[in-house]
């Protein structure tokens, strides 16, 4: 495990940094990779930095990514930010860089890279460079804080999911110091177009009550091709199955075509019960609260759905 101060004097060691994110980047992957980019190049203006991936994101707005060749690759310093496994990282060139070091906050799974700060006590990779950042008597410009908070606010479903604490305020605060408009940050990554909205209504309406405690929704490919959709849209949706009192599970289910036949991808969300576990035993994996799975045939959905609702039989009274 790496200290702050071991990743300063990395960073101050190498010329040039490339710093990696994950398939299907979220928020806070983006947010930790430019945060990142953006500090460094503010502090150390004579370094080279690169933001590489080739997948974009649909919430917020966000720069271009950094094109690399595998020369400047080979000779930089790789931070590889907000992701657990190196199968997961968007540009596996990042294997080719003279040392790899991760930041992180997902459970802990994989051994990879030449070091890494990993904390799970942590909501957000955000959270961490926040505290990172504040560590050193470098500059956190008003630009930085912007990305840092855009990660940190989504990761936590605005300061709501069981992985905020204390420290995750404090770091949200420390940046709102820096001269950010919180309502426009907020309409940047909230609000969403109508077809969303009725989408929205879509996914309310094919939510059926497995037991008192669990919910899901599966969206067919038949409901995609009629909302002109994909499954990745419609997974999205998870969160109009939360804030429900009698739920303490929820999933969505969205198909997907594949040479195999149909699949199903899915997101489950839970208030208290870990699921992480679960989630892992059908081709998935992700936080306590929040995991996905994928690859799903409808048999091993239906069993998923059954091993939840007896992991809820125990809150039975
Ligand atoms: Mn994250």
């Amino acid at each position: 495990m790496l200290a702050f101060e071991d990743i300063l004097k990395l960073i101050e060691q190498y010329e040039v940094i490339t710093i990696f994110r994950h398939i299907h980047p979220d928020c806070d992957a983006l947010g930790s990779q430019f945060g990142l980019k953006q500090w460094i190049s503010e502090n150390y203006p004579d370094k080279k930095v690169y933001a590489l991936g080739e997948e974009k994101c649909t919430q917020g707005r966000w720069p271009e990514s950094d094109t690399a060749d595998i020369g400047i690759i080979n000779r930089s310093l790789a931070v590889v930010v907000d992701t657990a496994n190196a199968a997961r990282v968007d540009d596996q060139r990042f294997l080719q860089a003279d040392k790899v070091i991760r930041i992180d906050h997902h459970p802990f799974s994989d051994e990879f890279g030449d070091g890494w700060y990993v904390n799970d006590h942590a909501a957000a990779v955000c959270e961490i460079l926040t505290g990172f950042f504040s560590s050193t008597d470098k500059k956190l410009s008003s630009k930085t804080a912007e990305y840092l908070y855009k990660g940190l606010l989504t990761d936590t479903l605005s300061f709501r999911t069981s992985n905020t604490t204390a420290d995750t305020l404090r770091a949200a605060a420390r940046l709102a110091e820096l001269d950010l408009s919180i309502p426009e940050i907020n309409r940047e990554l909230f609000d969403h177009s109508l077809k969303y909205f009725r989408f929205g209504s879509f996914v309310r309406s094919k939510t059926e009550i497995i037991n008192k405690h669990l919910a899901s929704a599966t969206i067919t490919l038949e409901d995609l091709e009629e909302w002109q959709t994909t499954s990745t849209f419609a997974k999205n949706f998870i969160d109009e199955l939360g804030h429900v009192r009698d739920f303490e599970i929820w999933a969505i289910f969205a198909a997907r075509q594949t040479d195999h036949g149909t699949v199903y991808d899915g997101s489950i969300r839970s208030k208290t019960i870990p699921i992480n576990g679960i989630a892992a035993r059908f081709n998935g994996g992700g936080h306590k609260n929040a995991s996905g799975v994928k690859d799903l045939t409808d048999a091993q959905r239906l069993e998923l759905l059954e091993v939840l609702s007896q992991e809820l039989s125990s809150l039975e009274e």
